[in-house]
């Protein structure tokens, strides 16, 4: 049982369901084959029916894309080859009409190496530019000035060529990391975010916001005790990331947005990206005074398995409602394996990935979906020439990187010209595989069974239910490896939802009553007074209390 205070279904981003868009993989409406702004407008109505609150738009900024999009060289405008600010603000305006709010990604710690500002800090070591990014002296015998890694493999510092200088960049060298202890970089941010609110954002994402902050002595970076040599590819991995990540003045940035976005009108929301695996850390981030919401990734990171999901559940709740926040849930992103795929790929996959849907969308708190989890995608394997993330570079094809969840969206089941699948008239950016179009949104869309099908569904039952202004989540007494928990609806006098799962291998018989709402697999019944939930499978129970 949780003791946990109730959640409030507002404001709206509390129980949100927010759709991430990689705007390069989403819809390519000019066919250059990169999808672009006028592509997200032209398909809104397809995220309306999906039955999505909001959109999370990654990073459309200028750039020299080597990070795709992640390495800003302007924070005021949109890169041309991804539209202009006038279809933004045409975007913006149509989502809201549809009843879409609207997330941008902003990108704080680094800055492209192509921004004038870190042109002007390499040109001139004496202008205020360069006390905006980290730059030191190397150690004796041409060392590094300490031991961080970047997060992408190889060393988190790159000589300038001025004499023993180096610059930090905890990503890519051309995402040199900014010096947020300079008050001019504060302000400049501050100015960004109102760029962006005053457009009328409903909402901020933050890239890596827990890494804005570093150790002002730069000291190294201890030894991470649990890790060994042969396990890591690279040395950023063998370190615990003790100065680099998560310091104590981070805080004090966040209370400084909060202030600035709670001035605004409506409700706007910033969402974090603290990227760190300890929940009572991450929940720091979402004090009352700091961020609205973060991501937690501690679910994502389970395999398949009952008790690891439901420590990683309870472990969530716990720390995030005793400082008043508001719980997330995400099972996959741009930066990690699809979770059809994790989950057992192929048949198992899908399976488990309809089950899945029930989990996230029953759980009290805000959910993310990424692009294409709502066709059943999995991981591609890209052919290693058409690799493009930093990731697979910087670490000599030791860590495959990124691109396989980042391959373009299949509309349409023939391929045309390019093999575009509906995604572009031209060559996609990434190659789109064999078989591609048989997950297309064409191919899906009228098939009950699909799973396109079932997440309308979900978000529909959701929304019908009153799954949003459920109350705060109770383990009911089941086998160990059926997650099943209950939620009473609006303050307990509609009765209650229970919402089971199943991640045993043999079939659970369960004593709940109740009128199923909706379920993963058509095999699920009521037998003798007994639920009959197969493996695999979940199901949402409306019951009398
Ligand atoms: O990710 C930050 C981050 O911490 C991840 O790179 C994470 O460490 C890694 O994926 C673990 O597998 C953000 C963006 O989401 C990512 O796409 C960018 O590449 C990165 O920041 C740099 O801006």
């Amino acid at each position: 049982m949780s003791n946990a205070p109730e959640l409030s279904e507002s404001p709206w981003w509390r129980t949100a369901v927010t759709y991430q868009i990689y705007v390069r993989s989403f819809a390519d409406d000019d066919g250059d084959g990169l999808g672009d702004l006028a592509g997200i407008r032209s398909r809104l109505g397809y995220l309306s029916d999906l039955g999505v609150d909001a959109v999370w738009i990654t990073p459309f900024y200028p750039t020299p894309d080597h990070d795709h999009g992640y390495d800003v060289a302007d924070y005021y405008d949109i890169d041309p080859r991804l539209g202009d600010l006038a279809t933004f603000d045409a975007l913006l305006a149509e989502a809201h009409k549809l009843g879409i709010r609207v997330i941008v990604d902003l990108v704080p710690n680094h800055s492209s190496n192509e921004h004038p500002w870190f042109r002007a800090a390499l040109s001139n070591p004496d202008g205020p530019e360069h006390a905006r990014y980290l730059f030191a002296e190397g150690k004796p015998g041409g060392e590094p000035p300490n031991n961080w890694g970047s997060v992408f493999g190889g060393a988190a510092w790159t000589r300038t060529g001025r004499g023993d200088e180096w610059y930090l960049h905890l990503f890519t060298p051309e995402q040199p990391d900014l010096n947020w202890r300079n008050p001019e970089v504060v302000e400049e941010f501050d100015n960004v975010l109102r760029f962006w609110l005053d457009r009328g954002v409903d909402g901020i994402r933050i890239d890596v916001a827990h890494g804005l902050l570093k150790d002002a002595a730069l000291r190294d970076n201890p030894v991470h005790p649990d890790r060994d040599a042969n396990g890591a590819a690279t040395f950023y991995e063998l370190l615990e990331q003790r100065y680099t990540f998560d310091q104590e003045e981070v805080h004090d940035i966040y209370r400084r947005w909060r202030a600035l976005v709670d001035a605004y009108p409506g409700d706007r929301a910033l969402v974090g990206e603290v990227f760190l695996w300890d929940p009572a850390r991450v929940a720091r981030y979402v004090r009352p005074d700091e961020l609205h919401l973060a991501f937690n990734f501690f679910l994502l990171g389970q395999h398949w398995d009952a008790t690891d999901m439901r420590q990683a559940i309870d472990l969530t709740l716990g720390h995030v409602l005793a400082v008043g926040a508001t719980p997330t849930w995400v099972l996959s992103n741009h930066d990690v394996v699809r979770h059809a795929t994790r989950y057992g790929a192929g048949r198992v996959g899908q399976r488990r990935a309809r089950a899945a849907a029930l989990l996230l969308l029953g759980l009290p708190g805000a959910a993310y979906l990424y692009q294409g989890e709502e066709l059943g995608l999995e991981e591609v394997d890209v052919p290693d020439a058409s690799r493009q993330d930093p990731v697979w570079f910087r670490t000599g094809g030791d860590r495959p990187g990124r691109d396989g969840c980042r391959v373009p969206l299949p509309w349409t089941v023939e391929p045309g010209a390019g093999r575009g699948f509906g995604f572009t008239t031209g060559d996609p950016w990434l190659p789109t595989p064999d078989g591609w179009g048989e997950q297309s949104v064409e191919a899906q869309l009228g098939d009950g069974a699909s799973m396109l099908t079932h997440y309308r569904e979900c978000l529909r039952v959701r929304k019908a239910v009153g799954m949003r202004a459920a109350g705060a989540l109770s383990w009911l007494d089941t086998p160990a490896d059926v997650l099943a928990f209950r939620r009473p609806l609006a303050g307990g006098d509609r009765g209650s939802i229970d919402v089971v799962v199943n991640l045993g291998e043999g079939e659970a018989r369960l004593d709940l009553a109740g009128g199923m709402v909706l379920s993963s697999d058509t095999t699920i019944r009521a037998e003798n007074g007994k639920l009959v939930v197969p493996a695999d499978a979940a199901v949402w129970v409306v019951g009398p209390q």
